[in-house]
């Protein structure tokens, strides 16, 4: 069975998880931090969660793990079989990733951590922010999903990372950006409710919550 590291409070790992539960591969969860650590290092190549141990392969990168889990199971697809809707599912996904989540997460040390605020982060992040939120509505199509009738891999990616930069920005700039950005809440409130990401989320939010006592 193809083993699944990484931790719940992590919204890359949630996010694979969600696709595990989507695609209906069975899997076995196991709770590891992302660090530096040697033996973290053997594993995955960036010290990074989430990875995945396929037969004593690894596999690391989350948008690689979704396109594993859609060629190894071809049914519930989580793509669509056209090549340009397909691409654009991709684009939705690397956009959240990469200018909303990756900005956001410079802030990660001060909101999950405790770590002093970085002034040259509070400076330059919610702009970058801003500009991803802007390339997301421009792309999303929100005809129920983001990238239109049929649910796909981009919403579980948007519904992760763009509520992990939501707390990051309630934190630190005291701005909800969820709620200033129609239509984000209706569309992440309708993800919420699809089973595997509500549960996924259930135990995310429960982590937090034993964090933070
Ligand atoms: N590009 C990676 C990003 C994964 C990532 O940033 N994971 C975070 C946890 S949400 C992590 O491991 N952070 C620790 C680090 O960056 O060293 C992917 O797509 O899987």
């Amino acid at each position: 069975m193809i083993k699944l590291y990484g931790v719940a409070i992590s919204n890359y790992f949630s996010a694979a998880k969600a696709a595990f539960i989507e695609k209906q591969i069975p899997f076995e969860e196991i709770k590891v931090f992302p660090s530096q650590k040697p033996e973290v290092l053997a594993e995955s190549h960036m010290g990074k969660v989430p990875w995945i141990d396929v037969d004593g392969e690894i596999l690391t990168e989350l948008n690689v793990i979704f396109d594993y889990l859609e060629d190894s199971q071809l049914k519930s697809p989580m793509y669509p079989s056209d090549p340009f809707e397909r691409a654009k599912v991709k684009e939705l996904i690397r956009i959240v990733e990469l200018y909303i989540d990756a900005p956001a997460r410079r802030h990660v040390g001060t909101t999950y951590f405790g770590a002093p605020l970085e002034p040259t982060a509070f400076k330059e992040v919610r702009s970058v922010v801003e500009n991803g939120i802007r390339a997301l509505l421009k792309v999303a199509k929100f005809d129920q999903y983001i990238a239109g009738e049929n649910f796909t891999f981009a919403d579980i990616a948007a519904y992760f990372h763009i509520n992990f930069a939501q707390m990051n920005m309630v934190k630190i700039y005291d701005w909800d950006m969820i709620s200033d950005t129609a239509p984000l809440a209706d569309y992440l409130q309708l993800v919420g409710q699809r089973p595997s990401v509500k549960e996924t989320n259930r135990i995310m939010q429960l982590e937090f919550s034993k964090m933070a006592s």
